[in-house]
């Protein structure tokens, strides 16, 4: 089943509301006002069921000039529009801008409807049609049928069911039930024992009742209490329903027209839209720099301030790219469709299409902006990915984080990664909750920067292996998360472009230095602790005439390292094999006898109390004797 919303445009009084009434048998002007005056002010919705057996969607808009806001925001989502000119009057002003409305909303799927044939004579309808095909040519309506109807008689309205039903099934593009949900509000009332009721057309994505959503750009969580399609429940509805949900946790004062619902978390707000700005050939006005305008899009209408980032000004027929300095907040995604309308008089003087919904602010004319503008323009979904995660290099960017920015989902999110993985332009580091994307080309520019820092550390500290790894993340990478840090040292180990010994890195194939000062230095230690055997000598006391201290703890480092010597306690070292030979020793002992003494301790291996006391509690730090209570006491650990 297909899934098409069905709305008119046109002229005040050239009888939408009429035709509607006539093809439906329901009337849309709901409110006792627009009866009594006999006009549409607010938006109308019924359906209509095809002779395929779908129920299409109707939206019927009001043709006031006083009302565009409300026409504009009833556009939203159509799928095919029913533009009706009356015979007698023919085209008319609102007609014009109706068309440049939907024009510039990119809803051009249209059926011209001649409507009150009964008024006129066939010589007057033919001079009529005459008019419409010189106003159409060269128009996305150039191609668009025309069909000469009366709402009052019902003449023609056969041909017209025929051609609609032709057009929804054979034209009509179907709305995309894949990407994050979107449900921008036109209605929000409240009804005694339900509470909070939204409507609005499901523009895209896929609702479930179970869904946690959000209101945006209140930002307020919402349940879902029911889901109704025209007037039916349901668990599920989809891109390109009406659909009236009624909310729980929310009150309807807190929401207007305007408002978003879609998925939590799925969407940011922002006060700044960078755009590309067409202005009309018919506009009567020249557009400045910071100039005040109503931007309409969706079903929101916001003040806001252009900033013309490419030039002076933007002339009827031109188009430039603009940052808009909303001033409310608004949750919406690039590729969205936008108009806008002087602040006063309020008029129509052009629109165009959202290039990044969530941007910072911009100066004019600096040649970077514009050129990432026009990629963002041009490029794919993947291409404005790899920018946002370019902007990213000293955090990394997680996909979820992405999604957000871009109001795609995160499978649509995960794929473009991939892709750019794949091109080899992003890393990835899968992480338990998200996946962390990186841009090869910061990959790059840090791993060059950490490459010489290794080089520098490594050429002043020849006997060190290299810089401690959580010195590095504290002095190049302290954005990074630690755990994300870790991962990517991994990778650059992997990858062969750094070297991790332990917790040290260095370049790859980086080796301490074993030169003439490191085998007197080591010479001298391994001698020290060969010959004080367990009468350990103070390192502090020990000796290297013309080597400086700091390379003789580097060098006792590296002794240390290769297990040749080990610490037993602060300021005394010894042989490796000594304390093996002394673990052997105490273990024997500890199976003849339950406890062991420093006395004891002191005795075998023929030492001082000074030396037996760190011998024994360096056997306890490795886990082969512990405290009995007593400090001089040990037993088996
Ligand atoms: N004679 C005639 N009158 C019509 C026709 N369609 C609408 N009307 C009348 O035109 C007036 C305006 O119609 P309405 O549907 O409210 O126009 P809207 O403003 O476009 O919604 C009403 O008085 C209708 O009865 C038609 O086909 N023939
Ligand atoms: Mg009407």
């Amino acid at each position: 089943m297909k899934n098409v919303i069905i709305g008119t445009a046109g002229h005040i009084d050239h009888g939408k509301t009429t035709l509607i009434k006539a093809l439906t048998g329901r009337n849309t002007d709901r409110w006792e006002e627009e009866q009594r005056r006999g006009i549409t002010i607010d938006l109308g919705f019924t359906y209509f069921d095809l002779p395929s057996g779908d129920r299409a969607g109707i939206i019927d808009v009001p043709g006031h000039e006083k009302f565009i806001n409300n026409m504009v925001a009833g556009v939203v989502g159509m799928d095919l529009v029913l533009l009706v000119i009356a015979a007698d009057e023919g085209i008319m002003p609102q007609t014009r801008e109706h068309m440049d409305i939907l024009h510039l909303l990119g809803i051009e799927k249209s059926i011209v409807v001649l409507n009150k044939c009964d008024l006129v004579d066939e010589e007057w309808l033919e001079l009529v049609e005459e008019e419409i095909k010189e106003e159409f040519e060269g128009t996305f309506l150039e191609q668009a049928p025309v069909v000469k109807v009366s709402a009052a008689t019902g003449k023609g309205l056969e041909e017209l069911v025929e051609l609609i039903s032709h057009m929804t099934s054979d034209e009509v593009v179907e709305k995309d039930i894949h990407t994050i949900p979107r449900l921008p509000i036109d209605r929000a009332f409240s009804l005694s024992g339900f509470g909070t009721v939204i409507t609005g057309t499901l523009v895209s994505g896929t609702i479930r009742k179970e869904d946690m959503l959000e209101m945006y750009p209140i930002g307020k969580e919402s349940k879902i209490r029911s889901i109704q399609v025209h007037g039916e429940d349901k668990t599920v509805c989809y891109a390109g329903q009406r659909v009236a949900i009624n909310l729980s946790n929310i009150k309807k004062r807190e929401i207007q027209r305007g408002c978003v619902l879609a998925s939590k978390g799925s969407m940011k707000t922002a006060d700044l839209l960078d755009v590309r700005l067409n202005v009309l050939d018919s506009s009567m006005r020249v557009l400045t720099n910071h100039t005040r305008l109503h931007f309409f899009t969706g079903t929101s209408e916001i003040l806001c301030r252009a900033v013309l980032l490419d030039r002076e000004e933007i002339g009827p027929g031109e188009s430039g790219l603009v940052q808009l300095r909303l001033e409310e907040s608004i949750a919406v995604r690039r590729g969205d469709k936008f108009i806008v309308r002087f602040y006063s008089p309020m008029e129509t003087i052009g629109g165009g299409v959202v290039l990044e919904p969530n941007p910072g602010i911009k100066k004019r004319f600096r040649e970077e902006v514009i050129e990432e503008l026009k990629r963002k323009e041009s490029g794919s979904s993947a291409d404005v990915i790899e920018l946002h995660v370019k902007e990213h290099r000293e955090t990394m960017i997680t996909v979820s984080e992405l999604a957000k920015l871009t109001a795609l989902s995160a499978e649509e999110v995960k794929k473009d990664v991939e892709e750019l993985e794949e091109q080899k332009k992003v890393h990835l580091f899968a992480m338990r909750k998200d996946t962390y994307v990186w841009h090869t080309e910061a990959a790059e520019e840090a791993v060059r920067t950490l490459k010489s820092a290794l080089s520098s550390y490594e050429k002043r500290y020849p006997y060190r292996y290299g810089i401690k790894k959580a010195e590095v993340q504290a002095t190049y990478f302290s954005k990074m998360r630690p755990n994300v840090f870790d991962r990517m040292i991994e990778m650059m180990a992997e990858k062969g472009w750094i070297m991790r010994v332990d917790e040290f890195l260095c370049t790859p194939g980086y080796n301490v230095c074993k030169d003439e000062t490191f085998k007197k230095v080591s010479g001298i230690l391994l001698d020290t602790f060969e010959k004080s055997r367990f009468d350990f000598v103070r390192y502090s006391e020990i000796k290297c005439e013309g080597t400086p201290r700091e390379i003789c703890d580097d060098i006792l480092n590296i002794l240390l390292h290769e297990e040749k010597a080990v610490k037993v306690t602060d300021d005394m070292y010894t042989l490796t094999s000594y304390m093996e030979e002394a673990r052997k020793l105490i273990l024997e002992r500890l199976a003849e006898s339950p406890v062991i003494t420093i006395a004891e301790v002191r005795d075998m291996f023929s030492t001082s109390r000074k030396s037996a006391k760190p011998i024994l509690e360096y056997m306890d730090s490795i886990k082969v004797t512990k405290k009995t209570g007593g400090e001089s006491e040990r037993v088996a650990y």
